[in-house]
């Protein structure tokens, strides 16, 4: 069962290189914290960077976000990951015909292959998504994060796309790093990453949908292996001392899961 191993012997079992390094570097540095940094100034993000930087796994971005983009941003921003020894992740649900995708992958203003070792993806358009991310150039460790399940009140997703969405995952197994869930449902694969984003220790909505869950209940509840937070983390005075915080109680969590 996933949820009672250790992150130590889950990297050995990850078939996609990217997710093997994550969960090494979780367990090394413990943490499971990843911090979406949804800013939309680029000096504001590489300050979070450094701020949070030696608490977390994984920045996600949201690249587009950002008012001020420019691709002299990047280098500066792979270089805080390498120091504090963190994974890039492009938050940027892909869902589009194949070769749309491939386009906004590599190309654009954005440059995604070259720099995000991690990327979202839906579903919903089928295999064609994956199938550009696979053959499209850029990095040579990356890997894909399927979304099955997500945080806000009302989406449409049911059980049947649940079930396809897995489906479609295995089928990928060198490609797909983990999956973007809210509960736990690949016990039976160890080598994937659960990441589940909607975390707080103290709001449990916001005023456009968002749901939160509490650390404890997404790791011990919820399956959570990676667990995303930003405005809890952004929105703080102190970004690194709370950075720091849901990193400890995460990993307290994790902690009281996992059974060797
Ligand atoms: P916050 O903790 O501030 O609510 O941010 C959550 C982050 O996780 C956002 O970047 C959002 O895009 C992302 N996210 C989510 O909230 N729910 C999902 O189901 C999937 C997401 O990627």
């Amino acid at each position: 069962d996933r949820l009672s191993l250790s992150f130590k012997s889950r990297a050995k079992l990850a078939r996609n290189p990217v997710a093997g390094e994550l969960f090494e570097i979780m367990s090394s540095k413990k943490t499971t914290l990843c911090v979406a940094a949804d800013l939309t100034n680029s000096t504001d993000l590489l300050n979070l960077a450094e701020e949070v930087g030696p608490h977390i796994c994984i920045l996600k971005t949201h690249i587009d976000i950002l008012e001020d983009f420019h691709l002299n941003l990047i280098k500066p921003l792979i270089e805080i990951a390498q120091r504090h020894n963190f994974i890039l992740f492009e938050d940027r649900k892909f869902a589009d015909i194949g070769k749309t995708v491939e386009y906004q992958y590599s190309s654009g203003v954005y440059h995604i292959s070259l720099w995000a070792s991690l990327v979202t993806a839906h579903s919903l358009m089928g295999k064609g998504v994956l199938d550009a991310l696979k053959r499209s150039g850029g990095l040579y460790k990356r890997g894909v994060f399927l979304l099955a399940e997500v945080s806000s009140a009302g989406n449409l997703i049911n059980d049947g796309y649940v079930k396809a969405t897995l489906a479609m995952a295995e089928e990928y197994p060198e490609l797909i790093a983990g999956v973007v869930c809210q509960s736990p449902l690949f016990r039976a694969h160890p080598g994937l990453v659960q990441l589940t984003p909607g975390v707080s220790l103290d709001a449990e909505k916001d005023a456009l949908g968002q749901r939160y869950a509490s650390p404890r209940n997404v790791v011990l509840e919820r399956g959570a292996d990676v667990a995303v937070v930003g405005r809890g983390v952004t929105g703080a005075k102190d970004r690194g001392a709370a950075a720091q915080k849901y990193r400890e109680v995460l990993w307290e969590a994790y902690l009281g899961r996992v059974e060797e």
